[in-house]
């Protein structure tokens, strides 16, 4: 069995840290894991969430948008020791940044609550961050990954959009506006989130190359949301994102252009975000 240790972070208790957990047939890891999941009225799928979530993780954070519905009582009967974090803001960008400051574990793993995530795949996006990723990205269009869940619309909303983050950030994604994502908590100090809605993801996935973090893509499987209506509307998502990506993309010139007028910036450019 092979394994991988990371340096317990401060504060931290020292005996979880360093104990290895076996997490498949191959690998054992000593780093907590936290699975955040955002939820608005989601009572009926959580059953399917929690079902497929591997045991060995060290804490769930969910992150209640105000639901009308039982959430918050299924989700403490379904994982006693769920932690809930009531969501002051609105959008599932500002849910998932509330429950990212929950989380107590050095790894961190977005999931979704409407069923179209299988917890099983927790095992492969683990993997790949102790084995030397920062950001292991979920892709429904790497091979081995697919979708019951978009429509044709959405397929070539999403390609086109990825193509131009492709180009104009140089990354090599095959997939841009999905949830399902893994990092290590150390990133969040170098991508400062600040959005609400859908396109969080979006701009994680821009920060992480302009920071200049290692992305592994993990093949993924998105199934059909089971119960409720999606709260994403493909044209003013769609619109959003597209925002974000003009708006990374002007702080970029931006910053290049301090770079040709600041001596010292230029000196360091790996804090510029240049990635391409
Ligand atoms: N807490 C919270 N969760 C939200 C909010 N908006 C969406 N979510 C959750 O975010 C997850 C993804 O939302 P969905 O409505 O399934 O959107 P989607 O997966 O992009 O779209 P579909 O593929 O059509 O399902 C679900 O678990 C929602 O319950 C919000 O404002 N607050
Ligand atoms: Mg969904």
């Amino acid at each position: 069995m092979s394994s991988v240790l990371h340096p317990p972070s401060s504060g931290q208790d020292p005996l979880l840290a360093t104990q290895y957990r076996p997490i498949s047939s191959h690998l054992a890891i000593a780093p907590p894991v936290s699975v955040v999941i955002p939820a608005m009225n989601e009572a009926e799928n959580l059953p399917y969430v929690f079902k497929t979530l591997p045991d060995w993780i060290h804490e769930v954070v969910l992150v209640d948008g105000n639901s009308t519905d039982n959430t918050v009582e299924v989700a403490r009967e379904l994982w006693p020791k769920v932690k809930v974090v009531p969501q002051q803001g609105k959008g599932k960008g500002d849910a998932l940044i509330t429950g990212f400051e929950a989380c107590t574990g050095d790894i961190i793993v977005m999931v979704d609550a409407d069923g179209s995530a299988d917890g099983g795949e927790i095992v492969s996006y683990v993997s790949a961050l102790v084995s030397g990723a920062d950001f292991a990205k979920g892709s429904r269009f790497a091979n081995g990954g697919g979708t019951d869940d978009m429509t044709f619309v959405r397929k070539l909303g999403n390609r086109v959009l990825c193509a131009v983050v492709n180009r104009k950030f140089g990354a090599r994604y095959t997939d841009l506006c999905y949830g399902y994502n893994a990092f290590w908590r150390h990133c969040l100090d170098k991508i400062e989130l600040d959005c609400t809605g859908f396109e969080v993801e979006t701009l994680m996935n821009i920060r992480v190359v302009k920071a200049g973090l290692k992305v592994q893509e993990i093949p993924s499987y998105e199934y059909l949301r089971i119960h409720g209506a999606s709260n994403l509307r493909a044209v003013r998502d769609g619109l959003r994102v597209l925002k974000v990506i003009l708006k990374e993309r002007s702080n970029r010139r931006e910053l290049r252009r301090q770079e040709r007028h600041s001596p010292m910036l230029a000196a360091y450019p790996a804090d510029l975000g240049e990635t391409s």
